[in-house]
């Protein structure tokens, strides 16, 4: 590698950021890692900068404000560019699905102009994501080639977002690659995302900390795994001498209930008496079942996911057990 590549990183404060940023001055890049002021403050963001010294620059910047992204593209002149933000959660698109499509779809468009005019060489990663399928038929195996059929305010901000960077490649010869990444979850996922909802309030149902977990349709069928493996994934994308499209996924499936059930037996609960189904929870419009193919990946890439929803489920119920037995006790 050439000495001290440089990186921004959108999207900090989340996940998978963080996953990123963390390799990335592990393996000796300086790393431009984005957030909005509002996120600042975020634990997974303050756990990145704690870490990662002087290697690691925290940018304030808004990726819907375009003369901010063109200007921190001209400045930084970076080898690589990870798209990682967005308004990532896709019940929440459905209440606002105006400012979905800026941050997750016009804030793509920009970050490409922007390559375009003042970093031509520059790698690009596009965090698309297996929410583009849609309504499938259960049983199918998603790939590359699978139809995409968006079903939310957030699948079709990332389908225009997954559009313009094959546009741009295509047109301007850009090296933009989409990782369509399945369900990647983590001990730093989100709480409003179904397997941390599951994972933390099994555990402070444990502690007795609360008598329940409150879900919403838990016939919903996912494939999970672990957010580590995936940011390497895109890492990999990045190091490819052409660009290219890649699935991200286990290939294994459960459902909700699974999940829930799974977690319960860790804890030595009844799940039946752990959870309560709010309709709140419920989307207008549900992706029922997704599972992946990620041959190409595994062929191409040689990247192996190192988890499977059980051992992730595991390793986030432990994490989530000990923070819990921690907390004051508050529930009779
Ligand atoms: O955990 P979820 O909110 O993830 P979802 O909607 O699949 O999206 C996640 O994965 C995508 C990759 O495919 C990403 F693109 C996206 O950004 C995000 O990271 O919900 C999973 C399933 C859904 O079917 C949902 O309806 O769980 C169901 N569910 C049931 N009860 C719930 C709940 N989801 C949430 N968030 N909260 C619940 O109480």
């Amino acid at each position: 590698m050439k000495d001290n590549k440089k990186a921004i990183v959108t999207g900090c404060p989340g996940q998978d950021a963080s996953y990123l940023c963390e390799l990335l001055v592990e393996k000796g890049y300086s790393v431009y890692g984005v957030s909005r002021r509002s996120t600042r403050e975020n634990s997974n963001m303050l756990f990145v900068e704690n870490l990662t010294n002087n290697r690691y620059n925290a940018v304030t910047m808004d990726v819907t404000d375009p003369s901010g992204v063109s200007d921190l593209v001209k400045n930084v002149q970076p080898d690589e560019y990870y798209n990682l933000a967005a308004m990532s959660h896709v019940g929440q698109s459905f209440k606002e699905p105006a400012s979905t499509l800026m941050a997750d779809g016009m804030a793509v468009t920009y970050a490409l102009e922007a390559i375009k005019n003042y970093a031509p060489n520059c790698k690009f990663y596009q965090a698309s994501t297996s929410e583009l399928y849609g309504k499938v038929e259960e049983g199918l195996k998603l790939d590359e080639n699978s139809e995409f059929k968006p079903r939310s305010p957030y699948g079709a901000a990332k389908m225009y977002a997954h559009n313009m960077v094959s546009i741009y490649r295509d047109s301007y010869g850009i090296h933009g690659s989409c990782g369509i990444l399945f369900n990647h979850e983590s001990e730093r996922r989100g709480l409003n995302f179904v397997t941390r909802k599951i994972t933390t309030g099994v555990a402070r149902v444990k502690c007795g900390h609360e008598r329940h977990v409150v879900l919403g349709n838990i016939d919903a069928i996912r494939d999970w795994g672990h957010a580590r493996d995936y940011v390497y994934g895109m890492w990999l994308m990045l190091q490819q001498e052409n660009p290219d499209d890649y699935v991200l996924a286990t290939g294994e499936t459960a459902s909700v209930r699974e999940a829930l059930n799974y977690v319960c037996d860790l804890a030595e609960l009844n799940m039946d008496e752990v959870y309560k189904i709010n309709p709140k929870f419920m989307r207008p419009a549900e992706v029922p079942y997704l599972c992946g193919d990620p041959s190409k990946a595994k062929k191409v890439l040689g990247w192996r996911p190192q988890h499977n929803w059980k051992s992730l489920l595991e390793l986030m119920y432990k994490s989530d057990y000990r923070t819990a037995a921690r907390e004051v006790y508050t529930y009779r």
